[in-house]
């Protein structure tokens, strides 16, 4: 099995050689693997190509690709994609090449992948991890984290901002690239491509690292842009994370529409008050007095009238759901099941409703118009968490799974 461990430089002339030295030296720890190391530098003007060259030159291990273009997103993704092309890689890791992170790891992360892992993610807030930045450094990866969990949900994820990572080529093969920023000049790349790994739906476990400063050359990261790109990033995720949401709402709303519609057509020939037929659609049925009564149900126009309407509505409200809100989830099983658990769920919503109205009357003595608004949305609540937890669960392609160490 071959590893290839990406190393993206931009002026590192300093570190390369010692950095490259101490990934070689994990391969007596990485017994079946084939390390190999892979330099993927934007065209450095400082030398650092004519440093890797005269090593690769001896070690058939080392391996040098100008990616020609700044951009730590550029050196990764054109580095991996080249080690999988060229190199033959099946796993890939990726760490910084100035020494701030020590490769002594990458045998318990690749171990890691062994055990199963798609991605294993270095993390400096993970228990035993450190990061020995200055503080505005550290107060940048501690927010943009709090940022990325409360934005894109995933709260037992705990780093987002760095680079150590190893994860498989199939991984790697799965990712969308044209929804990765990746060409960006900023570090962006960092938690978009985590993103893109967990919307590929890859399980991921995290080590703890610890993240020292670098002694040689300089630190090429533009904070200010990178704190704006990870709000802009953060900020997308959230919306179309919300989408679904509204798709839900915006079916709800035609659904009661088509209800209502229904209703008034079947009971009285009208949609609200515009008359559309001279009789009710279903005139031949009777309505109260001389209708039937089966204990205290009276089997009247109404009552049929709004048993077809309230099914016509959750048929329309199924039919929007299965191919369009949440079309890109999980379609297994039978349809006709999907339809039956959602009728069933259907029947929740006026169950809460019904229990809000009376704990609001009669226990907390409140107006009965509260407890109907509050079963309303928790209601909806309910049925969004079950149609989303029940019916059209994670596909594979938008699950993830992350484990901490
Ligand atoms: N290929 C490539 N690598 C880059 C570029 N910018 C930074 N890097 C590398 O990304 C890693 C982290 O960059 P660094 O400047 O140390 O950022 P910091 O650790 O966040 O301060 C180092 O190995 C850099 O050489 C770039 O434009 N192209
Ligand atoms: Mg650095």
């Amino acid at each position: 099995m071959r590893l290839v461990v990406n190393l993206p430089t931009y002026n590192e002339k300093e570190n390369i050689e010692e950095i490259i030295k101490k990934v070689l030296h994990e391969q007596k720890n990485l017994k079946n693997i084939d390390l190999h190391v892979l330099v993927s530098d934007s065209h450095s003007p400082d030398g650092t190509a004519e440093v890797v060259k005269k090593i690769s030159k001896n070690n058939p291990k080392v391996h040098y690709l100008d990616v020609k273009i700044r951009g730590l997103g550029v050196g990764i993704v054109k580095g991996h994609r080249f080690a999988i092309d060229k190199l033959k890689a099946d796993l890939l890791a990726q760490l910084d090449a100035d020494l701030s992170h020590d490769p002594a790891s990458l045998p318990q992360m690749v171990g890691l992948i062994k055990k199963g892992y798609d991605l294993v993610n270095g993390s400096r807030m993970a228990k035993g991890g450190q990061n020995l930045l200055g503080w505005h450094r550290r107060l940048f990866t501690r927010g943009s984290a709090l940022y990325c969990k409360l934005t894109w949900g995933t709260f037992s994820l705990t780093e987002y901002t760095n680079s150590y990572r190893v994860f498989t080529k199939k991984l790697f093969e799965k990712i969308d690239f044209n929804k990765v920023p990746w060409k960006s000049k900023t570090y962006i790349i960092q938690p978009s491509f985590l993103y893109a790994a967990l919307t590929a739906g890859a399980k991921i476990k995290e080590v703890p690292i610890i993240f020292k400063d670098r002694k040689n050359g300089y630190s090429k990261a533009q904070i200010i842009y990178y704190i704006l790109d990870v709000l802009r990033f953060g900020l997308k995720v959230r919306l179309q994370k919300s989408r679904t949401f509204a798709k839900f709402l915006i079916v709800g709303a035609l659904g009661y529409f088509l209800n209502s519609a229904a209703l008034g057509l079947l009971n009285r020939g009208q949609i609200y008050s515009l008359q559309l037929f001279p009789e009710p659609l279903l005139g031949f049925l009777p309505s109260i007095p001389d209708a039937p009564k089966i204990i205290f149900l009276t089997i009247d126009r109404l009552l049929i009238a709004s048993i077809i309407s309230i099914e016509l509505s959750i048929i329309s409200n199924f039919l929007f759901h299965e191919n369009w809100t949440f079309k890109d989830r999980s379609h297994k099983g039978s349809p006709f099941l999907r339809f039956l658990k959602f009728n069933f769920t259907s029947l929740g919503s006026p169950t809460i409703q019904l229990a809000s109205i009376l704990f609001f009357a009669r226990v907390l003595n409140k107006h009965e118009q509260i407890g109907l608004a509050v079963g309303v949305v928790l209601g909806l609540f309910m049925n969004y968490t079950l149609n989303l937890l029940w019916i059209w669960k994670k596909s594979e392609k938008t699950s993830g799974n992350i484990e901490l160490a």
